[in-house]
């Protein structure tokens, strides 16, 4: 069924666990985590960057999403990834999203609220669940680059001021994970995370999760993390997949053939993370 993100996120912060939200390009992709929800019996969010809208079109994406929810037993949210503009956002609850992000994150403090604000007033009216970001994370992301040296850690402080002023339903934080992958291994800010839980009490995002090792993916959700974003392990488990048909039968041209195995490789990804962030079995 298809439902908000904020019914998703407000049960898993009352209960203490994350949802998985899973970026997707195409059919397969999101065939794979669907079928992983099932199996998981698990709450998921499908979401899409503004990337993916420009790849697929923002209509063909959002009736997949509608379709698989349709007939999916277990909750699912259709979210916007990393929206940067309104227009963007406009268009997305227009074709039926239930969550949208507004990435005002790049600008100073009150240039963010000031963005994020106007979101909020359009989304909120729509009955449409809305993200934030403040702090700045390492990495390339889609539309966004911004200089692994300039990231910059969400300020507590700065978070109550600014979910008091916007009234946004969750918050992504930037406490040390970066998109893509990494090249050293990332460090974590667990100190920060628990005092933003602590002070703001509500559902925490948190990026960049591909790649971050299972014992800190546990620590951070014992400390308060909600929503987990996913896109490169399930971008690497689809290669990999084409990849091994390809090798192995150099002579294949049919297509369901190669991304057959691709899927079945995501959907195993998508089920390990659904058992580690602990949404297996919430739905
Ligand atoms: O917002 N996203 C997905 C889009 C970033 C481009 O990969 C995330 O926070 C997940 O990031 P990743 O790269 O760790 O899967
Ligand atoms: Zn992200």
């Amino acid at each position: 069924m298809l439902v908000t993100g904020k019914e998703i996120l407000d049960k898993a912060h009352k209960e203490g666990y994350a949802v998985g939200a899973f970026n997707i390009n195409n059919m397969e992709i999101l065939q794979a985590i669907i079928a992983a929800a099932e199996e998981e019996r698990s709450p998921v969010i499908i979401q899409t960057s503004e990337g993916a809208i420009k790849y697929a079109g923002i209509d063909y994406l959002s009736t997949m999403v509608h379709l698989a929810a349709k007939k999916a037993t277990v909750p699912v949210a259709l979210h916007l990834d990393h929206g940067t503009t309104y227009e963007t956002i406009i268009s997305c609850i227009a074709n039926g999203y239930t969550s949208v992000m507004i990435d005002g994150s790049h600008h100073p403090l009150e240039e963010n609220i000031a963005v994020t604000n106007e979101i909020v007033k359009v989304a909120h009216a729509a009955g449409i669940s809305v993200e934030a970001e403040l702090g700045r994370l390492g990495g390339v992301e889609d539309n966004i680059r911004v200089d692994e040296k300039d990231a910059r850690y969400t300020n507590p402080d700065e978070a109550v001021k600014f979910v008091q002023e916007t009234g946004v339903d969750s918050l992504a934080i930037a406490i040390g994970t970066a998109h893509g992958k990494y090249k050293g291994k990332p460090e974590l800010d667990f100190e920060r995370l628990a005092t933003i839980k602590k002070l703001l009490n509500m559902p925490i995002v948190l990026h960049g999760a591909s790649g971050v090792s299972d014992e800190d993916i546990k620590k951070a959700v014992s400390l308060g993390i909600n929503k987990i974003n996913i896109d490169t392990d399930i971008r690497v488990a689809f290669t990999e997949g084409v990849k091994s048909v390809i090798l192995n039968k150099p002579e294949e041209y049919d297509p369901r053939k190669i991304c057959g195995p691709a899927k079945e490789e995501m959907k195993k990804v998508v089920k390990a993370k659904m058992k580690l962030f602990g949404c297996s079995g919430r739905a």
